[in-house]
């Protein structure tokens, strides 16, 4: 297949187009680089040392010898230069990465706030027209986040792919629809994800446009077989207050002696896959797909469910450095449930990588490698949900 990836200097855009790559489709990336520029802002770089675009690209080429083309456009701002790329390319699917992508980031002021509802919103409605306009027929696949569905009021049932039945009562008629899960997002971030929804649903239903939306937990781990291939080729390892996740951060905290930094009770539940099991479900959504005029198509796409007190304390006694329980810098429930239904991938042949000693050690590895590159002083979480209150009301 002839595939656009937009995003793909990013954690998982990067290992996803080494991964189709690898299995011989013609992959082109398209990035602004806006991500390694978020990293001079915040004085935080990967915690692996990522090598220029360019570079990386010729390290691919060297070890596989299938080139893998770069156009830099700024998908949300370049409207003409991403029209002409998909009416050049003629792609059989596109792959959106790029969004804004750290909730912490997206909160950290109103000019954070607007920037990523900014580029998300714009970035998903341009590809979404370019698409009428110049590839019609091709398969959108973008990378959501099963953050639209929320937490703390699923009350530990199961949460659908996407959709659910509804009925609807007026005048003692009943009738039965079925709509999109009703969006509860936690952050800024999140937010834009449920907006993306919106247009998704909109360009299927009146364009024809086939999509494929992946709602994706919290990604883990580095390398992928393809990254580990050169040093060049290396992933990147986001560990500070805003862009790391939270079992990453906690690996990396691990490797340097760092308490472990847990937000409030820890009671949080949430979805997570490990970066090979992102590059697979990729592979396999791409090899599967709605036909024109189809609703837009939504997979859950997580492996397995943790408590983030759980992860810390497995951590910790694994290693021996304590856990510290912190003030939660963000507004979400402190206690939750979470069961997630993700049949469709399992059935199209994921095989999923399990949260396990190995990997743990192997991440931990990544991290005790380039420990000296980490800037302590950037660990804990600085961005806050809720302005805090004023002196004069605090003491009232
Ligand atoms: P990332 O920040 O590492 O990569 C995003 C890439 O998109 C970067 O290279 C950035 O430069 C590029 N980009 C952003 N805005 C752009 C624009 N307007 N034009 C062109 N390029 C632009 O993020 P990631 O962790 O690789 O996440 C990728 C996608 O997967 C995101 O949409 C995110 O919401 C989703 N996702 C990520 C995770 C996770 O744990 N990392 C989990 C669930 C979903
Ligand atoms: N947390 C801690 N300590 C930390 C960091 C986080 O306790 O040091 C807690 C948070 O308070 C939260 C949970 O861990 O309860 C997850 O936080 P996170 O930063 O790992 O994940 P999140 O903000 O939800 O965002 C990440 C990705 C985002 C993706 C989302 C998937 O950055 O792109 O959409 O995971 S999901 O969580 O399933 O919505």
């Amino acid at each position: 297949m002839n595939i656009i990836i937009l995003g793909g200097d990013g954690f998982c855009g990067w290992a996803t187009s080494l991964h189709l790559s690898a299995l011989g489709h013609d992959v082109t990336i398209v990035d602004n680089l806006v991500r390694r520029r978020t990293d001079e802002e915040l004085g935080a770089a990967s915690l692996t040392p990522i090598r220029p675009i360019e570079e990386r690209l010729e390290a691919w080429r060297e070890t596989r010898n299938t080139p893998i083309d770069f156009v830099p456009i700024d998908v949300a701002k370049d409207y003409d230069a991403l029209e002409g790329l998909l009416a050049r390319k003629q792609p059989d699917a596109i792959v959106h990465f790029a969004e804004q992508r750290a909730a912490p980031y997206s909160m950290k002021s109103p000019w954070h706030k607007r920037y990523t509802v900014d580029n998300n919103v714009n970035a998903t409605s341009a590809l979404l027209c370019a698409m009428v306009e110049a590839a019609p027929d091709a398969h959108l696949v973008h990378l959501g986040t099963m953050g639209v569905y929320g937490y703390g009021k699923t009350k530990g049932m199961m949460i659908p792919e996407g959709y659910i039945d509804a009925t609807l009562r007026s005048g003692g008629e009943e009738a039965n629809v079925e709509i999109l899960y009703p969006v509860d997002p936690g952050s800024i971030y999140h937010m834009t994800k449920t907006l993306d929804q919106l247009l998704f649903a909109y360009y299927a239903k009146n364009d024809g446009l086939r999509i494929t939306d992946l709602h994706q937990g919290i990604v883990w781990g580095t390398s992928t077989r393809e990254t580990d291939l050169d040093e060049r080729l290396v992933n990147r390892f986001d560990y500070d207050g805003d862009y790391g996740t939270v079992l990453n951060r906690f690996l990396m905290q691990a490797a340097i002696g760092h308490p472990l930094t847990v937000h409030g009770t820890g009671g949080q539940t949430r979805a997570f896959i490990h970066i090979r099991d992102t590059v697979r479900c990729i592979e396999l959504a791409l090899g599967s797909g709605p036909a024109r005029g189809e609703r837009v198509r939504i997979l859950n796409q997580m492996t397995e469910t943790h408590r983030v007190r759980d992860l810390a304390q497995l951590i910790s006694q694994k290693t021996g450095v304590p856990v510290e329980f912190m003030d939660n810098p963000r507004k979400e429930a402190p206690e939750n449930e979470l069961v997630v239904a993700n049949d469709t991938l399992l059935k199209l042949g994921l095989e999923p990588t399990r949260l396990s000693e190995g990997l743990l050690d192997e991440v931990v590895n990544v991290a005790a490698r380039y420990r000296d590159r980490c800037d302590p002083s950037r660990i804990v979480c600085s961005s806050r949900w809720v302005r805090p209150e004023p002196a004069s009301i605090a003491a009232e």
